[in-house]
């Protein structure tokens, strides 16, 4: 009999917490994916979001630090710049990354720090019951937009990887959709690129996962893939969004 799934090596044996549908067991999933087929687990060290995400450190079979609601990036540099052989990457929602985390976002894409970002855009702040996050949609409903989301009154939603990929220390920054099987596949590889430029010691690498909330959304998981076909990916389109070389420095 063939063997179609085993549980990854970086994975621990526990089982999610994660709503039925919710993204982030599958973006858990292939960041341990990548981590056995780069043979880089041994050297991970994670950064966990406060978030729905909050006890990723439960599942990953990797080092792990729990980190303020978007201080992330902040930590991640502290811990790569003490042990610049470890890869070292933080693991952020929207309201964390985009939000309470923009500066910390901003600036160390800026200062070209060698982490990897996983951000999960669920387009809505799940932990605490869903409230509008920057990345909310024009006319989608949250709890603090219950009228659904006016630019006037709310404000634009904010595309912050296509920010992140225009500041010159971001080597690698990329969208992908967790939707269909065919585009998790391509989730995996942008996961793994990111990584790989981590190694080669390019500077800032984010990849962006566009995902479902369906608790949040009040949708069924099927109606939620529907809602980001539909919405979320017209607003937030897969993709490299910037891929810059090495720079000068780091050749020598
Ligand atoms: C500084 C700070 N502000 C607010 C909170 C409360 N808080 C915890 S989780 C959360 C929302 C998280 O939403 P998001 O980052 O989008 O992640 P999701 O739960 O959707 O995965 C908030 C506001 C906090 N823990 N710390
Ligand atoms: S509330 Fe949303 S983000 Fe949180 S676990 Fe449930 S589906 Fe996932």
């Amino acid at each position: 009999m063939q063997k179609v799934y085993s549980r990854p090596k970086y994975l621990k044996d526990a089982a999610f917490h994660y709503c039925p549908g919710c993204g982030h067991s599958i973006v858990h999933r292939l960041v341990a994916e990548v981590f056995e087929e780069m043979g880089i687990g041994e050297r991970a060290i994670g950064v966990a979001p406060a978030g729905c995400a909050v006890l990723a450190y439960n599942y990953f079979d990797c080092d792990f630090v729990e980190g303020a609601h978007g201080r992330g990036a902040a930590i991640a540099t502290g811990i790569k710049r003490r042990w610049p052989d470890a890869v070292v990457f933080s693991y952020q929602g929207d309201g964390d990354l985009a939000a309470i985390g923009t500066a910390e976002t901003i600036h160390a894409a800026a200062r070209g720090e060698n982490i990897t970002i996983i951000f999960v855009n669920n387009g809505i702040y799940g932990m605490t019951g869903g409230q509008m996050a920057p990345t909310t949609l024009r006319g989608m409903k949250a709890t603090t937009a219950p009228f659904g989301r006016e630019p006037r009154r709310e404000g634009y939603n904010l595309d912050i990887t296509h920010l992140v990929a225009e500041i010159e220390g971001t080597a690698f920054a990329a969208r992908a959709l967790i939707t269909t099987p065919k585009e998790i596949k391509k989730a995996k590889k942008l996961i793994a690129s990111a990584f790989e430029c981590q190694l080669q010691g390019r500077g800032f690498s984010i990849v962006e996962l566009v995902s479902a909330c369906p608790t949040n959304w009040k949708l069924s998981p099927l109606a939620s893939i529907k809602f980001i076909e539909e919405n979320m990916a017209k607003a937030y389109p897969p993709g490299v969004l910037v891929e810059r070389r090495l720079p000068e420095a780091a050749k020598e």
